[in-house]
């Protein structure tokens, strides 16, 4: 399609008006910390999340009572891996562009910091968090700075025919795939062996890797960060160079990311198409059908952090993100929906941008002695609002991913 062309080429070639007019986000002075909630004793939630059962994959979970700072510490940072976190020697580091590029290019670090300097303050979210009881506190929020990714990719001049970007990072490991056709035969590297269930298992070595249309990497927002907070990036979040995809959830943000690769077809890698996929079972004309949709986009969502008590009067900290919020509403028990107060970061009037948390608060005066549930919702600008359990967004889902249904907390009052 001829006007596709068109703004494509524009796009690549950064000569369009809207692309030259953006810039990612700026956040001017120092962390705003959790202005006027400070003191108070913290009344510690009831259900507390399980055991970790994954703590060599999964660790430094936010633990919501100690919420205090609107960034989140590096070294507090939730962190996921699925394969051993490689170990990248910021002498060696390049970055290759290859693939259906006519001018491929291999940066060193140095080379990317040698060139515009970019911020944006984002709120990553694992999309697996809240979908399991342990994993409660996969997200936290944090200034990443780095170069843009499409000003390195228009350098790499892509061809006409790439559609795709290939996000690989450093880390691999051992993945057993079934073998449903039966007639794979292991490949150079890979083993095939029986599945105890009357089939074959095949296990090879893959590396981890994303990819995203092309359209979407071109994205202004979307960043080769080598910084978090102001400071290099730590070794678990992706040193020394990781994709920042503000308004994606977690894993599309590949960390030890060495090769961009540029392709003319879908990427189907376990991260796209086996892991990372959200299963529904709707009904469509009276037929029950399953549906798989892959993780891409933060979704809206909120969550009650803490209840705190300043003497006699108690209140309700908490955080919402995934879009734009326009308004926050908290609940207790089976009570009415009553509007919490948002705190409103300077940067965050552009709303169009907004890709961190929202701090609220909720005042709750002098609630009776007992067991009490709190209950939050979010609404985006755009008037949607975070979906209830019973929302067949959330009921029809079988699967853990993208688990932005209304949370529940539950407290006692002493
Ligand atoms: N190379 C690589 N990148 C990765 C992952 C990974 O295992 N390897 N995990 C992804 C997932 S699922 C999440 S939620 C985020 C977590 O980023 P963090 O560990 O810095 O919080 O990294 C993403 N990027
Ligand atoms: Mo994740």
């Amino acid at each position: 399609m001829a006007a596709r062309d068109v703004s494509r080429r524009t796009l690549l070639k950064g000569g369009g008006a809207a692309v030259a007019g953006l810039t990612v986000l700026r956040v001017a002075g120092p962390a705003p910390a959790f202005p006027g909630h400070g003191g108070g004793e913290v009344i510690p939630w009831e259900d507390q999340p399980a055991a970790n059962p994954v703590p060599n994959n999964v660790f430094n979970l936010l633990v919501w009572e100690e919420l205090d700072s609107w960034l989140t510490p590096a070294h507090d940072f939730f962190v996921v891996t699925h394969y051993p976190i490689p170990t990248i020697a910021e002498a060696d580091y390049q970055l290759d562009v290859t693939g259906l590029v006519a001018s491929p290019q291999s940066l060193s670090l140095a080379a990317l910091k040698a060139r515009p300097r970019r911020e944006v303050t984002f709120t990553l979210e694992c999309s697996g968090n809240t979908g399991y009881p342990f994993f409660i506190g996969g997200i936290g929020n944090a200034r990443w700075g780095g170069a843009s990714l499409a000003s390195v990719l228009r350098q790499a001049d892509v061809l006409d025919q790439a559609t795709e970007v290939v996000f690989w990072g450093e880390d691999r490991g051992e993945v057993t795939i079934r073998d449903n056709s039966g007639v794979l035969r292991g490949g150079r590297t890979g083993t095939v062996t029986p599945d105890g269930a009357g089939g074959l298992d095949l296990t090879i070595t893959e590396q981890f890797a994303r990819s995203m249309s092309l359209e979407d990497a071109m994205s202004p927002d979307n960043l080769l960060c080598y910084e978090m907070n102001g400071e290099p990036l730590l070794p678990e979040h992706g040193f020394p160079v990781r994709l920042i995809a503000p308004g994606w959830y977690g894993v599309a943000n590949v960390k030890w990311l060495t090769r961009i690769e540029l392709i003319d077809h879908p990427f189907r890698g376990r991260f796209n198409a086996r892991d990372y996929v959200t299963f529904r079972e709707e009904m469509h004309d009276g037929e029950t059908v399953w549906t798989f949709t892959m993780v891409t986009h933060d979704r809206l969502k909120s969550a009650p952090a803490k209840v705190t008590r300043h003497g006699r009067r108690y209140s309700i900290l908490g955080a919402a993100w995934g879009a734009p919020i326009a308004r926050v509403e908290v609940r207790i028990d089976n009570g009415p929906w009553r509007a919490a107060r948002l705190d409103r970061q300077p940067s965050r009037r552009k709303r169009s941008r907004e890709f961190a948390w929202t701090f609220w608060k909720f005042d709750w005066g002098t609630p009776a002695r007992g067991p009490h549930t709190v209950t939050s919702r979010a609404i985006d600008v755009d008037g949607n609002v975070q979906p209830a359990p019973e929302d067949p967004v959330i009921a029809n889902k079988v699967t853990f991913w993208e688990s932005n249904g209304q949370i529940t907390r539950r407290v006692r009052i002493p």
